[in-house]
């Protein structure tokens, strides 16, 4: 054999081994390759064009080696090819895939206030109460004289209120009786509503207060409303809202509001009344404040104080809230630290 013969002999082995495991790493890659071995100015080509210094009784053979050669070189180009179009996100890599299943979409979870609002409604609402809204900017008529808290009385401590600079007749509502008060003032009767709102006190703002939190108050005035009726709603509330084996007591209180008043509490859901750190060792937790609604209030609104009575309640969300899940500090509702907020997901 020629000593071009035993080179080139070598040399094609060495191709071989190259073309044999060549896999593309990408587009650009495979291009390469292609130029290499497959060009118009390619290895191939040069091979070929060889051809012609090869003893003639040696071109035959050289001819079916050169040609499984080319062979091997255009498989693994189609090879290559076919493996980049199977990589999802190459380009011309193939369409996307319509038949497989969709990403899981990460849902949120609603904020527990609004999760406790929804629940108070709708227990409210299968007793008949709808649902009245009002202005968060009140005048001083709907949020304090007409219930009876007139200019500079002692009352009006009780509520450390937010006033409009500019205007000094308007504040921000410190509970939202104010929206009770317009709904009496229509003067349709009998009324029976539930009042959910925000509402805003001037509170340094700790673990137990905040300057704004989330009430629902509630409503009901026709003849013969008794204080029965009263501690019977609230009782049927707190069985919805907190289990069967819940009980309730009323304790006399005092709002400027209401005639007698009360304050109702529940037996403690986490020692189920034994006491514990969250009664405060008593057995008993204050849920909400209630009473009869005060006579001058329904003189105040055009309703007629002899013949209609009515009894009214209210609550603090955030406070039902914390009972019902546990919650520590008050801060947690308005930080918006989702490590708190995913805790709710699928809380229904
Ligand atoms: C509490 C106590 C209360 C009322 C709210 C009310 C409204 C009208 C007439 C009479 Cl229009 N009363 N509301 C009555 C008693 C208590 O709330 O601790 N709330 C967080």
């Amino acid at each position: 054999m020629s000593s071009y013969m035993e080179d080139i002999t070598q040399q094609i082995a060495a191709y071989k081994t190259e073309i044999a495991a060549f896999r593309p790493s990408g587009e650009a890659a495979l291009e390469a390759f292609r130029v290499r071995f497959l060009g118009s100015k390619g290895i191939l080509k040069e091979l070929f064009a060889g051809m012609k210094t090869v003893a003639p009784e040696q071109r035959k053979d050289f001819g079916l080696v050169l040609n499984e050669l080319k062979q091997l070189a255009e498989e693994q180009y189609h090879n290559g090819r076919e493996q980049l179009q199977d990589r999802p996100g190459e380009s011309g890599g193939r369409e996307a895939d319509h038949t497989l299943p969709a990403e899981p979409q990460r849902l949120g979870a609603r904020h527990p206030i609004s999760l406790v609002r929804s629940r108070i409604i709708s227990i409210f609402e299968k007793i008949g109460f709808s649902i009245a809204e009002g202005p968060e900017i009140e005048d001083d008529w709907h949020n304090f004289s007409a219930l009876n808290m007139p200019e500079n009385h002692p009352a009006r401590d009780m509520q450390d209120t937010f006033y409009v600079a500019k205007a000094p007749d308007w504040v921000l509502r410190t509970h939202t009786s104010s929206v009770q008060v317009r709904v009496m003032e229509q003067g349709k009767l009998p009324i029976r509503i539930i009042c959910p709102g925000r509402v805003f006190r001037n509170e340094t703002i700790s673990a137990r207060a905040h300057c704004f939190f989330h009430q629902v108050e509630g409503l009901y005035i026709d003849e013969n409303v008794s204080f029965a009726d009263l501690k019977q709603t609230l009782y049927y509330f707190v069985q919805e809202m907190f289990g069967e084996e819940s009980r309730v007591r009323f304790r006399p209180s005092y709002f400027p509001f209401t005639e007698p008043s009360a304050e109702m509490d529940i037996s403690c859901l986490i020692c189920g009344g034994k006491g514990c750190s969250v009664c405060k060792q008593t057995g008993w937790v204050e849920i909400l404040g209630c009473g009869m609604v005060h006579p001058r209030l329904l003189e105040n609104c055009g309703i007629d104080s002899r013949r209609y009575t009515g009894f009214a309640f209210g609550m603090g969300i955030e406070r039902i809230t914390m009972l019902k899940y546990q919650i520590r500090d008050l801060r947690l509702f308005s930080e918006n630290d989702v490590r708190f907020l995913k805790q709710f997901e699928g809380a229904v």
